[in-house]
């Protein structure tokens, strides 16, 4: 039993290995960077419940008190996106040609981390919108992330958006939380992006809401020699107690 004890004390030390730190915006946005309308929104003023604490942000193509913006856009989205603006070699044109649309009203959030290779980062994330979600539908808003790994991927578009449901508590369609995950594949800084864009005109808004961002480090080596040890001393202790 001396040896089983062992092995106990040592798993509060793994565990701290292993930490992950989460974002979940819950008060404010300070440390993240923001263009066009990005707020912070929790169940009582736009709807959806938050997966992690009561609040999450929401990115949107309009402006979600009159989310309906048909003509002049209410609030200044910047109506272009431009390399200065996202600062990881991504313009209008990337965007167009990568998700095959004609990108405006762009609203994106970002935010530099200190990662090592292999580190996963995950996040809920919910597409609302008041486009019709169709593949006939020839205004394909999009959500999407970015990194400055060269990242680049939809999370939802109105045209393969069939798992929406309607109606949602605060626009037409909403999608259930969904999971993304992203592994980092260098070590260093990195850039995470994420956005949402009308596509074919400024008109009809989509969100983007995210919550729960978490950053898990992949293990240490050291932490793997320590679980190999852990290994050796389970069998002392398996066979310790088959005696
Ligand atoms: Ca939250
Ligand atoms: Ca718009
Ligand atoms: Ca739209």
């Amino acid at each position: 039993m001396k040896y089983a004890f062992l092995s106990f004390a040592l798993l509060p030390g793994l565990a701290a290995t292993a930490a992950a730190q989460t974002y979940g915006f819950e008060t404010d946005l300070s440390g993240w960077t923001t263009g066009g309308n990005v707020a912070i929104e929790d169940a009582s003023t736009f709807g959806p419940t938050a997966t992690e604490g009561s609040s999450y942000v929401v990115l949107d193509t309009g402006d979600r008190t009159v989310d309906m913006d048909f003509g002049a856009t209410p609030t200044p989205n910047p109506t272009g996106v431009t390399a200065a603006d996202l600062g990881l070699g991504l313009d209008k044109s990337t965007l167009d040609a990568a998700f095959s649309i004609d990108s405006y009203d762009l609203s994106y959030l970002s935010r530099t981390f200190t990662v090592n290779a292999g580190d996963t980062i995950t996040f809920d994330w919910k597409f609302l919108t008041n486009e019709f979600p169709d593949a006939f539908n020839e205004f394909n808003d999009t959500a999407f992330f970015a990194t400055s790994f060269g990242d680049l991927g939809a999370l939802a578009q109105v045209n393969s958006a069939s798992y929406m449901d309607f109606p949602s508590a605060i626009v037409s369609y909403e999608s259930d939380w969904m999971s993304g995950s992203i592994t980092a594949t260098s070590s260093g800084s990195m850039t995470l992006l994420f956005g949402v864009v009308d596509d074919g005109g400024n008109e009809v808004a989509s969100m983007l809401a995210v919550d729960n961002l978490t950053i898990t480090a992949v293990p240490e080596p050291s932490t793997y020699a320590a679980l190999a040890g852990l290994g050796v001393l389970g069998l002392v202790v398996l066979r310790r107690r088959r005696q």
